[in-house]
């Protein structure tokens, strides 16, 4: 079969691949040498997509309660009820929550529905918790919501600045790209209050006490001013500064005041500044260390006043790249799909509504933005709104304070979930679940971080009953009566709608526009090759999209920091690793990717460890107002004193602790509405569980195994369960299956350990010790396939060998931390690319090259 052509399912890099379906369910994946955004490469993520395309977990079929139904009889029920709910209490009582994980045809239709037809604009996205900050600073600064950077921005820059952004991880094939313009000798800054593995490979790190940001930037601005680089011309020619702006700079933006509020050392200041103020060729690239802060919109316009005063937009390698996170966010931003946002980058205004409205043909428009994400879910618990679809999102997890969502969303009279998983946290509580069609399944287009849209093409057919969510929602539009503004037959009908309206009675005002597009026919759209919007340099005429058409530098003042408080004497900070995906519904399927992270951990310093009382690879419970989660310690010297760092993957479905969403206060961002999700005081201490162990299953367990800590990690052919607890073990141990059971007992250490063996194969094992040792579980997990049962299944290891490789680092290639060590001492390897020409490692996706650099570094410090 020939090798279909789509993009990546998760990331906002966008990069192209090239899809050879090898069966039913099965496909291989490689990186589109094509693409421009990632020329053949892929990460870990992608690579392994393959891995996730199978119908385990999957929604099928539409559920009402908890039977099965029709789509009639769901979509009937779904569109009375929202009709009688807006009939009773006015168009306001209902709501969307819908994400940048749709495509834009899917988005269009939700925002086409919500704001036209029943005329609220209460339909807001998990993009508000993403890069709502971003949107909001985009459009003080420059009039519109435009990303004026693209990644060819970095191949000429001379230095890239990196803020609150773990790239290496997040965004690992623009990471790679950085990476080789460093080679070419850029320099790379890293500002992230953590030593990320971003940071370890930059030419400086500063890890600045968390939200200094606007100090730091303001600082930098001062010194731009001093060192003579603000560029007067084309402030004088492009931007409206507001009188006493540089005067109410200068004010306590020294270096060593800045140095102060940040907690960094002069030198490392003076430096950075130093750089900044001698490179013209600046990107500066940015995403949630800045986003997701209650500052965030101040944070934002902090950077782009630098670019702007500095004259350093609008030119190949000088920018502000507001990097993003989701695949489709940018086309998200572009239907206007947050309730701050009408349509195709218009606003509210009066003149607008009217235009929308007329090329809508609808019957009403929404007035005036609707509530965002955090308010929304206020309104929710209120009793405020009655009725709430959900799609393509799963905030029981990813909201803040998720105790409080889970009680609003148990209150609310009506919840809809379209997923394509049929166990989510949030579909626990819907009363109508939609089967909706996944990557692989679906026909579309998405909208990249720098704005190139591509296809996403279809590579299977349609399973079970899932269906498209463009086709779910129009479906539910039309039962409501609205039937040929929603005839849609195909995504390319949305497709050409949403073009049109990005042009129509557009005079160039709004520089977001799609002309040409709107007129292919169906073949053209379904042979789209990638493009970019806008243009390769979107500013450099120096015209920007405001009244007067000049862009806007922001004042922005840094907000004290307060000094932690007795109770709450930690502060939290919460993001992502390297190889799962958010909530995990899809990632969580491969077990390769498991291998980087199988745990959620609580990442702590050295000096933190030892005052509380915690050890590396012990549980300790981490409290804030909110709620309380147990994590596994991990003691890691890349922390700040008095910070710790959780991951936000896990949930109710995947592990009884691990809980980071919720921890964090419901607090957000004047402008933006964004959540400060890096910064909650918190409270860390140990737990001391009497037993640890793991259980391992060929089957998927129905609910979490009944103890004080049970995490789940996907592996090949089953699932393991890491496990602690303080009660007997009986519960645990009925989780077994049937068979024959061998066992084992040492009092002394108040080990148990059995075995299960059914039809020769091993079907289940618990290992659990009070004070003894557990084997590494790769040798047990390989005997889930093995044909044989090995005689010393009871020792967690093959007879004979100590089959122990450490932590797994390059997951492409299987390749463990001690292997590594091993051919690094033994071959004296110097750098990663010997290591690759010796073990393969990082020679995939490279996703693992900064560990294997950091691990070069540790041995030659060693042997040093
Ligand atoms: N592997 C993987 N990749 C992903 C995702 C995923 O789930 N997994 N999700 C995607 C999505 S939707 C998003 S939004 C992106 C997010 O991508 P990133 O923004 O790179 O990821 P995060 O880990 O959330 O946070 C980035 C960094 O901000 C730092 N930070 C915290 N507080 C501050 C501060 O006050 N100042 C500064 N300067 N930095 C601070 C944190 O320490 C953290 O290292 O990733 C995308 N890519
Ligand atoms: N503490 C803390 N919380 C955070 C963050 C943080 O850094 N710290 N980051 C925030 C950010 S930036 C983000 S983006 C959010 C992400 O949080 P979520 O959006 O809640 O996370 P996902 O797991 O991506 O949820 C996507 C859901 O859509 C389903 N799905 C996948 N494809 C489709 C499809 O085609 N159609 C439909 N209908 N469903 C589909 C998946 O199975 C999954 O259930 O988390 C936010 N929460
Ligand atoms: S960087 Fe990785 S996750 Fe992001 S789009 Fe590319 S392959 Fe997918
Ligand atoms: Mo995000």
């Amino acid at each position: 079969m020939d090798a279909i052509r789509t993009t990546c399912a998760y990331c906002g890099v966008g990069c192209g691949i090239s899809a050879t379906v090898t069966g039913k369910r099965t496909v291989e994946i490689a990186g589109d040498p094509d693409h421009p955004a990632n020329r053949g490469r892929l990460c870990s993520k992608g690579t392994h997509l393959g891995e996730t395309v199978e119908l385990e977990g999957r929604l099928l079929h539409p559920i009402i309660g908890k039977k099965r139904a029709s789509w009639d009889r769901a979509l009937d029920l779904v569109a009375k009820r929202f009709k009688e709910t807006i009939s009773r209490h006015g168009p306001n009582s209902v709501a969307f929550y819908v994400s940048g994980q749709l495509l834009t045809e899917d988005y269009y239709v939700a925002n086409k529905l919500m704001k036209g037809f029943i005329g609220t604009a209460n339909i807001d996205t998990n993009s508000r918790l993403c890069m709502s900050s971003a949107v909001a600073g985009h459009m003080r600064a420059f009039g519109e919501d435009i990303v004026p950077a693209t990644y060819n921005d970095l191949d000429a820059a001379d230095l890239i600045v990196l803020v609150g952004s773990n790239t290496a991880w997040c965004h690992p094939v623009v990471y790679q790209r950085i990476r080789a313009r460093c080679e070419a000798g850029a320099k790379l800054v890293v500002i992230d209050p953590r030593r990320t593995e971003t940071a370890e490979e930059a030419d400086l790190h500063l890890a600045i006490r968390p939200g200094s940001d606007v100090a730091l930037m303001t600082g930098l601005l001062q010194h731009c001013r001093e060192a003579g680089v603000v560029d007067e011309a084309y402030l004088t020619a492009h931007v409206a500064v507001p009188t006493d702006f540089w005067n109410q700079l200068g004010e306590g933006n020294d270096l060593w005041s800045v140095a102060r509020t940040c907690d960094v050392s002069v030198a490392d200041l003076r430096r950075f500044y130093e750089l900044f103020a001698a490179n013209p060729r600046t990107v500066t690239m940015f995403s949630q260390g800045i986003n997701q802060s209650t500052a965030g919109t101040d944070q934002v316009n902090a950077i782009l006043n630098l670019h702007l005063a500095t004259g350093r937009i609008g030119k190949p390698g000088a920018a502000p790249f507001s990097i993003t996170g989701q695949p489709n966010a940018m086309g998200g931003r572009e239907v206007g799909g947050l309730a701050s946002t009408l349509a195709a980058h218009m606003d509210f205004a009066p003149d607008n509504r009217a235009r929308v409205q007329r090329f809508w043909a609808a019957p009403t428009i929404a007035e005036k933005p609707g509530l965002k994400a955090v308010d929304l879910f206020r309104a929710v618990g209120e009793g405020r709104i009655k009725a709430l679809w959900v799609m393509a999102t799963n905030p029981a997890v990813s909201m803040p304070d998720a105790n409080r969502v889970h009680e609003a969303l148990a209150a609310c009279p009506f919840v809809v979930v379209s997923d394509v998983i049929e166990q989510t946290d949030t579909g626990a509580f819907a009363h109508v679940r939609l089967p909706a069609a996944a990557w692989g399944e679906k026909d579309g287009t998405v909208t990249n971080s720098d704005r190139t849209i591509s296809r996403q093409r279809a590579l299977f057919p349609l399973p079970g009953e899932a269906m498209p969510d463009w086709w779910i929602i129009k479906e539910v539009a039309r039962r409501m009566g609205w039937k040929t503004a929603f005839a849609y037959d195909r995504p390319a009908d949305i497709w050409r709608e949403h073009c049109r309206l990005s042009t129509y009675d557009n005079d160039g005002s709004r520089i977001f526009a799609l002309p040409g597009a709107a007129q292919g026919g169906n073949a053209a759209y379904d042979a789209m090759i990638p493009f970019r919007w806008g243009g390769e340099q979107i500013f450099a005429d120096g015209n920007y999209p405001t009244d007067d058409g000049r862009a806007r530098l922001v004042p922005v003042t840094q907000k004290p920091l307060a000094d932690p408080l007795e109770k709450w004497p930690m502060t939290l900070n919460s993001g992502r690793y390297r190889d799962q995906w958010h909530t995990m519904t899809r990632t969580g399927l491969a077990p390769k990717l498991a291998r980087h992270r199988a745990e959620p951990l609580v990442e702590v310093h050295p000096d933190d460890g030892l005052r509380l009382g915690l050890v590396d690879g012990s549980l300790a419970r981490v409290e804030t107002p909110q709620g309380d989660s147990i994590f596994r310690v991990a003691i890691h010297d890349g922390q700040r004193r008095g910070e710790v760092f959780v991951p936000i993957h896990w949930t109710e479905r995947t592990s009884s602790g691990g809980r980071a969403g919720l921890l964090p206060r419901p607090l957000v961002d004047p402008v933006s509405g964004q959540p400060g999700f890096k910064r909650t005081p918190a409270k860390v201490e140990p737990v001391t569980p009497r037993w640890r162990g793991f259980l391992l299953l060929a089957n998927e367990l129905p609910d979490l195994p009944p103890c004080m800590w049970a995490t789940r990690v996907a592996v090949p052919s089953g699932v393991m369960w890491e496990l602690a607890g303080d009660g007997d073990l009986l519960a645990v141990e009925a989780l077994l299956p049937r068979g024959q059971r061998v066992e084992a007992d040492d009092r002394a250490r108040g080990t148990r350990r059995i075995a299960v063996i059914a039809n020769g194969r091993l079907t289940g094992a618990l290992f659990v010790t009070e004070t003894g040792e557990l084997p590494p579980r790769d040798w047990l997990i390989a005997q889930l396939s093995a044909p044989d049962v090995a005689p010393t299944l009871l020792a967690g290891r093959a007879p004979g060998v100590q089959a122990d490789h450490g932590a797994i680092i390059c997951v492409c290639f299987d390749i463990g931390v001690k292997t590594i060590v091993a051919a690094v001492r033994e071959r004296q390897l110097v750098d990663v690319a010997s290591i690759g020409a010796a073990l393969g490692a990082g020679t995939n996706c490279g996703s693992c090259r900064p560990a294997l650099a950091r691990i070069l570094a540790e041995e030659t410090s060693n042997a040093a």
